[in-house]
């Protein structure tokens, strides 16, 4: 394993929001792209709204004590496990809720974040309609992804961008990722029902092509931070062991000037396997 972030790295900051020959090459090689302080942590504040908002609605609907303007990340959090606890399926209401959150389309389409896509990617660019904020609830696994690529769950274009912006501090502690860079530049890899040692609903790749990889990194992330990384690219979060939800904007970004992608009339092929695993409950 790597050092943590040990990544090709734009930082917003120093560097502004213009990406060099080099950060292209480097990305084109390794397929992951840390953008440090992309964002202001302020600028997350109208997601903690519509959170804290829909939070409100639903406290009040399951006869829980409501707690109006609680926009801390933490107390969104708090909130959020109490009323899972009173309320089973509570969480999964508002994670479905929260794909039609204007706050997330604004975001999604934020001008510091287009100019490096169109970059990366290309002038045309199609915003993938599921607008999801990750809700990664303490020691769970049901729900929790192990080592994928994305492209077997969204198809589309193999250039698909996807965009990973943590809401709250983001460690190995409560469930940051770990990605194996440079393979990308190879064919996807069959996934199916894998043992990576915990139990969930996603299909995976298999633990011996995961251990054959020599430049896995670990990330850790502030808010304001962002990965931006290639469909192909593997991937695992780890659990998350800390006592408070993990929230991750987190989007993606297809080329309409794909080749194939334009013949296929920009439609995806069909993924119906990789859905119903997704649909399952645990048992
Ligand atoms: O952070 C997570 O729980 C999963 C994120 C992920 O795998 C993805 O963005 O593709």
């Amino acid at each position: 394993m790597l050092p943590v972030n040990q990544l090709c790295t734009l930082n917003c900051q120093t560097e502004g929001f213009e990406l060099s020959e080099n950060h292209l090459n480097q990305y084109a090689e390794e397929g992951v792209l840390l953008v440090k302080n992309l964002f202001d942590p302020d600028e997350f504040l109208p997601i903690r709204q519509d959170l804290a908002g829909r939070l409100s609605l639903l406290e009040r609907h399951f006869g829980a004590d409501v707690s109006e303007n609680a926009n801390a990340i933490t107390q969104i959090s708090d909130r959020l496990t109490s009323l899972e606890e009173r309320a089973p399926g509570a969480q999964s209401i508002l994670y479905d809720s929260m794909n039609a959150a204007p706050s997330l389309h604004a975001m999604g389409a934020h001008s510091k974040l287009m100019a490096i896509l169109e970059k990366l990617l290309s002038p045309e660019i199609s915003i993938h309609d599921r607008y999801i904020i990750l809700m990664s609830m303490p020691h769970a696994e049901w729900h929790l992804a192990s080592w994928h690529q994305d492209w077997y769950y969204n198809e589309g274009p193999y250039s698909t961008i996807t965009l990973y912006a943590p809401l709250q501090k983001t460690d190995h502690k409560n469930g940051s990722l770990t990605f194996a860079l440079g393979e990308h530049q190879k064919p996807p890899v069959p996934h199916d029902e894998h043992d990576h040692g915990i139990t969930t609903k996603w299909h995976s790749m298999p633990p011996e092509v995961v251990r054959s990889y020599d430049r896995v990194v670990p990330t850790a992330l502030e808010v304001g931070d962002v990965l931006l990384f290639h469909s192909l690219t593997p991937h695992t979060p780890c659990k998350n062991q800390s006592n408070y939800v993990r929230f991750v904007l987190n989007l993606r970004y297809r080329d309409l000037r794909d080749p194939q992608f334009l013949k296929d009339g920009w439609r995806i092929k069909e993924i119906t396997r990789a859905r119903q695993a997704m649909q399952r409950t645990a048992s």
